[in-house]
């Protein structure tokens, strides 16, 4: 079986976030396609997925599908041993209803408090109809946690509910919202969860900017956790020769300065991702390791 998933900006599209990690919090290997919303690579794009008009859409031996929820239920379905859902039938019963109800709820926090990765908000005074969806929300979490599984996820090891809140959790932190105590745990887990830090340090090596998800706020710091002190070099020499990703050689213009000293990569992208978060890249943390 293979899949191609047609995603948008990974620092804007939180559906295609949830599509994503469904796969990648799952080790089902996937290969992403990605077309920046609001241009014509958009339409383009999902012109190879037939019938698809939003992302995340999937291609499958054949089959097109798409809406995040669709996508669960198939992969569910084709990998019975990934542990998308709970085994606990009435844990499952529970984790479908929380996730279902992500999927179709939630409007005033999705509307006012768009997912945008790139960096947090400061000030943001939430309104009732944010704060209602707020009081539903960890109500909803505390429903699971009642159910008695050892933390940081809903349901014991991460499940596809965890996916479907992920987004929520980069909201809360990233405009301040109210939360505490477990709840704030869960959020923290999200942020600091390693394919969320992947998928965010990819949105960061993406220039594209969309404005309509910035707002009159002070722009603060995203508040996961601190990447190492990075940046992109030219005209120095490397520790290694290849990629730690590819095992490409080292392009030129691939070069970054990470904690202090020079590793190069294939291409742009590779160094940018690593810049973004240097730390959220196993073959990455493993290549310092060895010039520690
Ligand atoms: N219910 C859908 C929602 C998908 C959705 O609205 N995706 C947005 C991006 S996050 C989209 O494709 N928007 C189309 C556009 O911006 O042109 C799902 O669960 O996948």
């Amino acid at each position: 079986m293979t899949y191609e998933l047609a995603i948008g900006d990974r620092s804007y599209s939180s559906w295609s976030l949830r599509g994503w990690l469904l796969f990648d919090a799952f080790d089902l290997p996937v290969k992403s396609r990605l077309a920046v919303m609001r241009t014509e690579a958009f339409p383009t794009l999902l012109a190879d997925f037939p019938g698809a008009r939003t992302v995340p859409a999937l291609k499958t031996d054949g089959v097109s599908l798409w809406d995040s929820l669709a996508i669960a239920e198939t992969l569910a379905e084709r990998h019975p041993d990934a542990g998308h859902w709970p085994v606990d039938p009435a844990d499952r019963a529970l984790a479908r209803s929380l996730t279902a109800e992500m999927h179709s709820g939630f409007a005033a926090l999705r509307q006012v408090c768009p997912m945008n990765l790139r960096h947090g908000f400061a000030g943001f005074a939430p309104g009732a109809d944010v704060l209602a969806d707020l009081e539903r929300l960890y109500d909803l979490w505390a429903m699971a946690r009642a159910r008695g599984h050892d933390g940081p996820w809903l349901f014991g090891s991460y499940s596809a509910v965890d996916a479907f809140f992920a987004p929520v959790a980069a909201r809360i932190a990233g405009y301040g919202l109210p939360v505490l105590g477990a709840d704030a745990e869960y959020v923290a887990a999200h942020l600091a969860q390693n394919g969320f830090r992947r998928w965010r340090a990819m949105g960061q090596a993406n220039p594209h900017i969309q404005t309509q998800y910035d707002n009159d706020l002070e722009q603060v710091a995203w508040p996961g956790p601190t990447p190492l002190l990075a940046e992109a070099v030219t005209g120095e020499t490397p520790l290694n020769d290849t990629c730690p990703y590819s095992g490409l050689p080292v392009a030129s213009e691939g070069l970054a300065r990470i904690d202090g000293r020079v590793y190069g990569f294939c291409n742009t992208f590779c160094r940018d991702k690593s810049v973004a978060d240097a730390q959220a890249w196993p073959a990455l943390v493993d290549l310092m390791a060895r010039h520690d």
